[in-house]
């Protein structure tokens, strides 16, 4: 008998003809034969794969992407639901017909001379009932091996799925590589996305943004769960309890660097479940239980040091998976192995850089490429969790949302109710930095971290967000915090990376009811003098700096909130409107 999943995998194969077919088990041996042969197969004359120095990074490969694919491409992403007004104005809308033709008329005969590996995958642990049993196919070896990484490939997805047609259906051909035939089709109503010239993470393992955020959003919307463009950490006390947070921050807030952090205060540790991907369930008592889907970390080289992740250099240094991938770094060819801006103080003498050239340190260019980065199992992480593969997830008492603004936004504060909570992370805003296209210094909003991610409208999200208050029992409280606040000079007033675990101190005794707030305009504040602020050297009046509200810097960003609001017309709700006329009259 044939199964829908077989049946799947002959119509593709049929209208993609490939040489070969195979389905990927998800073993090491596997793994191990599929990275040789990314090592002798070219692509542009280049191995798809090359080793590295196995004595320092063990088990892990270099790949150099074309340098026209290096990042996600929001304006080639699509959302294909029947109704253009359920994709909202936070998405690029087209028919799901006329996509289909285009996307077929890509994919036909697109696999001539390649191998089509088929990859069953299980998003979270196959024992949890908030698991999604996956499919995606692809022509990428490199996109096959990194899937193995990031999600839990093999046999238990194909037995979960059985004799069902409910399952996800991932379409990846990484085509010509040429960017004027390069879309990212999203169709949440029949839990599939066909995306075709790209290899790069976001665009092509499926698994991760296409899946677990927006087709997952849109799942979650019918399905009363949310998924989440958050870390999951529980944060260990000095006596071994631990409180669960999550977190969202828009790209350049350092949110790896939290979901890994290393906390300066004595006692506290901090142990990471994720740190991209939250799914969200109410659980049978009543709280907010959070998984993480995926099983490896996709994260940005550039920044991550000895200094500010000294645990993520552990983990991709870590023997305890095969492979790890470094994408675009650059090579210290002295000593073949990956090399960034951040990761050591001294540049390499003899180094090629992301594109394959001799790197030249007077260029003023950077080595490796801004996005350039690594793909590493959680079971490399030495703070990975044991609630990791908890089937019921962990219970989350505290939502953190981030922004990284010099001026208007306090280093932290508490959000008085559910619904002002869900304001507040409505109007999160974010300065734009180099790393990113286009003008630094531009305050992008970024609701819930989720612009690029919510699978449908974004109004119709926030709604979705606000009926929790009445499908939970207990709530988390919400926090927002703002690492990157400047003093008159351009100085950073807060010291950020490991110090941030003061702040999460302070959140654990505004959920334990030991310390009280200050209410002000904005919500709950500290008092100074609640503060662990032992062993830094900061001055009281920094602080109250750090924690001051300008009236005048407010005035100016309610009109930018309402701008933004605007966008998303008569959907937006009611409780949101009233949350901006009570910040509006506390300013006026
Ligand atoms: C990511 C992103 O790659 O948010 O995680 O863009
Ligand atoms: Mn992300």
């Amino acid at each position: 008998m044939t199964t829908p999943l077989q049946k799947w995998v002959q119509e593709v194969s049929d209208l993609m003809t490939p040489d070969k077919v195979y389905w990927m088990n998800g073993s090491d041996e596997e793994a191990k034969e599929l990275a040789k042969m990314a090592e002798s197969e070219k692509v542009n004359g280049n191995p798809i794969l090359t080793k590295l120095n196995d004595k320092e990074y063990p088990n892990s490969y270099y790949h150099r992407s074309n340098p026209n694919d290096v990042a996600r491409t929001e304006h080639l992403t699509f959302v294909c639901l029947p109704n253009k007004d359920d994709v909202g104005s936070n998405n690029i809308w087209m028919d799901p017909k006329e996509a289909k033709e285009k996307m077929n008329g890509l994919f036909k005969g697109c696999m001539k001379g390649r191998t089509m590996y088929v990859i069953p995958f299980v998003m979270g642990n196959p024992k949890s009932n908030y698991a999604k049993n996956c499919v995606q196919f692809t022509d990428s070896l490199y996109v096959a091996l990194s899937m193995r990484i990031m999600t839990r490939v093999g046999d238990v997805a194909v037995e979960r799925i059985g004799n069902s047609d409910d399952f996800f259906k991932g379409y990846h051909s990484i085509g010509d590589v040429n960017p004027d035939r390069r879309f990212i089709m999203h169709f949440p109503h029949e839990n599939t996305v066909m995306s075709f010239g790209s290899g790069y993470g976001g665009n092509a393992l499926l698994g991760k943004k296409c899946y677990s955020l927006r087709i997952g959003s849109y799942l979650g919307y019918k399905e009363g769960w949310l998924a989440e463009h958050m870390i999951v950490i529980g944060v260990e006390d000095p006596q071994g309890k631990k409180t669960y947070f999550l977190g969202a921050f828009p790209s350049a807030c350092g949110k790896t660097n939290l979901a890994l952090l290393d906390p300066v205060l004595k006692g506290y540790k901090v142990w990471t479940i994720g740190d991209d991907i939250a799914w969200i369930n109410v659980g049978p008592d009543g709280q907010l239980y959070a998984i993480n889907p995926e099983a490896g970390f996709f994260g940005v080289a550039p920044g991550t040091g000895e200094k500010t992740n000294p645990v993520m250099i552990d983990t991709l240094k870590s023997d305890k998976f095969f492979p790890t991938l470094f994408t675009n770094t650059a090579v210290d060819n002295d000593n073949n192995t990956p090399w960034w801006e951040g990761l050591s103080k001294e540049i390499p003498e003899n180094m090629t850089e992301w594109q394959g050239a001799k790197y030249d340190k007077t260029s003023g260019k950077p080595a490796a490429h801004p996005n350039s980065r690594f793909t590493v199992s959680a079971k490399c992480c030495p703070t990975m969790s044991d609630e990791f593969e908890n089937p019921q997830g962990v219970p989350i008492s505290g939502i953190i949302f981030g922004g990284r603004r010099e001026k208007t936004m306090p280093l932290v504060y508490e959000c008085s109710s559910w619904d002002h909570g869900v304001f507040t992370a409505s109007i999160i805003g974010s300065e734009t930095t180099a790393a990113q296209a286009g003008a630094s210094g531009v305050v992008r909003r970024d609701p819930m971290a989720m612009l690029p991610f919510c699978g449908y409208n974004m109004a119709d999200y926030f709604t979705h967000w606000l009926s929790f208050k009445n499908r939970a029992k207990k709530l988390p409280k919400i926090f927002m915090v703002n690492w990157f606040r400047k003093d008159e000079n351009g100085k950073f007033m807060w010291p950020g990376f490991r110090d941030n675990s003061r702040i999460l101190k302070w959140m654990i005794d505004r959920i334990e009811g030991t310390v009280e707030a200050q209410e002000k305009e904005l919500g709950l504040f500290p008092k100074i003098e609640d503060m662990d602020l032992s062993n830094l050297n900061i001055s009281k009046e920094i602080m109250e700096k750090l924690l001051s509200i300008s009236k005048e810097e407010w005035k100016s960003e309610i009109v930018m909130i309402e701008e933004f609001y605007a966008k998303f017309g008569d959907k937006m709700p009611k409780e949101l409107k009233d949350q901006l006329d009570i910040l509006k009259k506390k300013f006026a």
